[in-house]
C-alpha cells in the first residue's frame, strides 16, 4: 500500500489515496492503529483516506491513533486539499469536501505549481449542548463559562462543535497548563457521549492566543485546526478577543476568523508533504479482512 506522509503545523497524518487503492481489503480501524504507531508503524497522529465524492469533489475520512473515526480534522482537510491538488487528482483551487461534519471549502493558493497556503471555509460552529454533544440541560442551550468539576479539579468551560466536540478553558500560562493529566480525564468525561478534545487557552490580546490542545482518540498534538476553530469561537463568546485572530500552537500559528457577514468559520495555515513510501504486507497484516 502506497501511502504519503502530510503535516499541518506538525499535526501529522498518513494518507491513502482510496481512488487508486482497493481499500474493502483493510479494516480501516486497525489499519489507523498500525500506520499511526510511532514505533511498529510510520507515526502519525490518525489516518485520512481520500475517496471520490458522487456529488462534491472529494469526500474525506479520518481515524485517531486509537482506531476511532472522527468527524473532521481542521489540519488535515489543509493537506488533504494540497495532496490532491498536487498528485494531480485535481486541477481545481477552490474544492468542496465531503466530511463527517458536512461539507468544507477549501481554497488554495498556489505558486509554481505549489499550494503554499490554504483557507477552509469549515462551515458554521454549532453551538447546542446537545450538538456538542453534552450531557446536561438546557439541551438547546450554550455552553459557555460553564462551571465544571473533574476529580475535584475545578475550572470553567466552554464547549463548541466544528462538526467535532471541543471543551475549552482559559488559562493565565499554556505551559503550566495541566494538559496531559487534565486532558485524558475531560476527554472521557461521562457527560460527553462522544468524547471530546481538549484545549487549554491563554489570551495574550484581543488578536491573539496561545493555545495547547488534547486530542480526543490521539493526546496532545503539536497543533489542531478545528480546536484553533472552536478556540476563536470561544473566545469571542466570552468577549476575550475580536472575531479575527492568530492561534498560536505549538507547531505553528493559524489565521482563523468568524464571520460576522456569514457566520462561518475561515481558517487559514499552510500544510506540507513529507514523504511518500510504501507499507509492507507483514506491517499491515492484523489489518488485512479478504
Ligand atoms: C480527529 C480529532 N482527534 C477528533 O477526534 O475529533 C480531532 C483532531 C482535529 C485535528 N487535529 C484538526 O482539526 O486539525
Amino acid at each position: 500500500m502506497r501511502f504519503t506522509k502530510m503535516h499541518g503545523l506538525g499535526n501529522d497524518y498518513v494518507y491513502v489515496d482510496g481512488i487508486a487503492e482497493d481499500l474493502s481489503v483493510w479494516d480501516l480501524t486497525e489499519l489507523s492503529r498500525i500506520v499511526s504507531d510511532r514505533n511498529f508503524g510510520v507515526g502519525s497522529d490518525g489516518l485520512i483516506v481520500v475517496l471520490p465524492s458522487e456529488t462534491v469533489d472529494f469526500r474525506m475520512r479520518i481515524f485517531n491513533p486509537d482506531g476511532s473515526e472522527a468527524e473532521m480534522c481542521g489540519n488535515g482537510v489543509r493537506a488533504f486539499s494540497k495532496y490532491v491538488f498536487e498528485h494531480g487528482l485535481t486541477d481545481k483551487t477552490d474544492l468542496t469536501v465531503q466530511t463527517g461534519a458536512g461539507l468544507v471549502r477549501p481554497r488554495l493558493f498556489v505558486e509554481d505549481g505549489k499550494v503554499v497556503s490554504i483557507r477552509v471555509d469549515m462551515g458554521e460552529p454549532r453551538l447546542m449542548r446537545s450538538e456538542i454533544p453534552m450531557q446536561g440541560e438546557p439541551a438547546d442551550g450554550q455552553v459557555v463559562n460553564e462551571p465544571f468539576v473533574v476529580d475535584g479539579s475545578e475550572m470553567h468551560i466552554t464547549c463548541v462543535s466544528m462538526g467535532n466536540p471541543h471543551c475549552m478553558q482559559f488559562v493565565d500560562d499554556v505551559d503550566e497548563a495541566p494538559v496531559s493529566d487534565l486532558g485524558p480525564r475531560i476527554e472521557n468525561h461521562p457527560v460527553f457521549p462522544a468524547r471530546t478534545n481538549v484545549e487549554f487557552i491563554e489570551v495574550l490580546d484581543r488578536g491573539q492566543v496561545n493555545m495547547r490542545v488534547w486530542e480526543r482518540g490521539a493526546g496532545e498534538t503539536l497543533a489542531c485546526g478545528t480546536g484553533a476553530s472552536a478556540t476563536c469561537v470561544a473566545c469571542v463568546l466570552n468577549d476575550l478577543t475580536d472575531r479575527a485572530i492568530q492561534v498560536h500552537l505549538r507547531g505553528g500559528t493559524l489565521t482563523i476568523e468568524w464571520s460576522s457577514e456569514d457566520g462561518h468559520i475561515y481558517m487559514t495555515g499552510p500544510a506540507t508533504e513529507v514523504y511518500t513510501g510504501e507499507l509492507s504486507d507483514a506491517a499491515l497484516a492484523s489489518a488485512r479482512v479478504r
